[in-house]
């Protein structure tokens, strides 16, 4: 079991003098290392000796995802690149993703992280242990994978996709745990059952889901469909990837892994800080990562922070579940999908009007969503072939960016509603 007991059950008035320690470090580093932080710093007059404590975490800047699409691909790395060691990459709010980089010491930090959040689900060296998130640029693979190891369970390098060969592998190889995003987790459990398969000829204890929303329903239906527990990772790439905060065996919040990592509530408007309890966008600043070090990073995640006490006995403060974002991401089968990046797909197309339509739903538990556009009034046509060729492009090239596959729906000019004011884009008849 890695548990970090000193760490995890700290008294709080030592874990803000560890904080305010590394939080000194950390902006005295981004100040002599980061032209972007530094020039930042600047502008608001302050400098490393403005902060001597986790209470001036307010003086300084926010940083968002457009900062780091600003600075592509390397602007916000703290150290030469020759001590990068790995990059993962996710969306951003254009085709260009938001890269992130990490050092050698930065990677063992992740995987120790990753090892606890296991550790505090029961996972132990003697579990078989299948990692169904991609492997690749998104962090949920690579991330997962190598804390299994540190923590010395045996880890099944499965990746997403080809799920019969997933159900059988399950089985065969005895897996105890599993990692996928909860929504795969219910199609999972339904193909077992279409396969005529019980849970009962498999060996699973516990999942562990993460990387898009989930609520207290989808909980009790994975629990009872796989004869599992199940509980929540969360986690961002740009912050380090899955494990900045994790539940225990309470179920209820997710410890925040605050000897890395400080976070702040801030009102969605004002962006001033709100107390525990209250809801509002998650910020994120780290306090020992090497690469990539962020100062209150504006996750736009909606949460809560919970200071009371756990009865696991951990100190950790904890997060409620995000009950959704303040930005227009999306996240579809744990992809983040901004509806801008489709647009700019149908602005490329001269064949499409500059209207269209995304609607997200979720059928047998697996996320799925439909394109809606209008064709011009001089391409529209009765000829199948001309419609299905338009399709299949529009199709094509967002799979080539999001690697989705949605349903795509042409319609005649001027059939989408238009609104009056804000334009709506989206309809999400996800049940979160
Ligand atoms: O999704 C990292 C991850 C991988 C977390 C595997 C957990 C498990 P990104 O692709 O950068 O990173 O997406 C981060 O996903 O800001 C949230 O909006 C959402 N998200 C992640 N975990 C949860 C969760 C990974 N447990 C974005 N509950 C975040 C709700 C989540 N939303």
């Amino acid at each position: 079991m890695i548990w970090n007991r000193t760490k995890e059950c700290m008294d709080r008035e030592q874990m803000r003098a560890l904080q305010s320690e590394r939080l000194r470090k950390t902006v005295d580093r981004v100040y002599h290392n980061s032209p972007f932080y530094r020039d930042k710093m600047q502008s608001l007059g302050l400098t490393p000796d403005d902060i001597q404590s986790i209470d001036d975490i307010v003086k300084l800047p926010f940083t968002t995802k457009d900062d780091l699409r600003d600075n592509y691909p390397y602007g916000l790395f703290a150290v030469p690149i020759s001590q990068i060691v790995r990059l993962h990459a996710s969306s951003g709010t254009t085709g260009l993703p938001t890269v992130v980089g990490y050092t050698r010491k930065d990677l063992s930090i992740w995987s120790e992280m990753i090892a606890r959040c296991l550790s505090a689900y029961g996972t132990s060296e003697a579990d078989i242990f299948s990692v169904a998130y991609g492997y690749g640029l998104f962090t949920g693979g690579l991330g997962m994978h190598y804390g299994v190891e540190k923590l010395g369970a045996t880890v099944i390098p499965m990746s997403t996709g080809n799920t019969s060969k997933q159900i059988q592998l399950l089985r065969d190889f005895g897996a105890t745990s599993m990692a996928c995003t909860p929504s795969y987790a219910l199609y999972l459990a339904e193909s077992i059952e279409n396969a005529g398969l019980s849970v009962d000829d498999f060996k699973l204890k516990r999942g562990i889901f993460g990387a898009e929303p989930w609520t207290e329903n989808m909980r009790k239906e994975i629990e009872a469909k796989l004869n599992i527990d199940a509980y929540n990772i969360y986690g961002l790439s740009e912050i380090m990837g899955p494990g900045v905060s994790h539940e225990c065996e309470c179920k209820n919040g997710s410890h925040i892994i605050e000897d890395h990592f400080i976070p702040e509530i801030v009102d969605p408007i004002t962006k001033l800080p709100l107390p525990y309890g209250e809801k509002g966008e998650l910020v994120f600043t780290t306090i020992t990562k090497e690469g990539m070090p962020l100062l209150r990073y504006n996750t736009k995640d909606l949460c809560y922070l919970i200071d009371e006490p756990c009865p696991c006995g951990r100190t950790n403060i904890r997060m409620s579940s995000i009950y959704g974002r303040s930005d227009d991401m999306l996240i579809i089968r744990g992809v983040n999908v901004f509806p801008t990046q489709i647009e700019s797909i149908i602005l490329e197309m001269q064949e499409l009007e500059a209207h269209y339509m995304i609607i997200v739903d979720r059928v047998n538990n697996l996320d799925v969503f439909e394109v809606q556009v209008e064709v011009k009034a001089e391409y529209f046509s009765d000829e199948m072939s001309k419609m299905v060729g338009i399709k299949k492009k529009i199709a094509q090239k967002i799979h080539s960016v999001l690697g989705l596959n949605p349903t795509i729906k042409l319609v005649e000019p001027r059939t989408l509603e238009r609104s009056e004011g804000k334009a709506k884009h989206v309809i999400d008849n996800r049940k979160l």
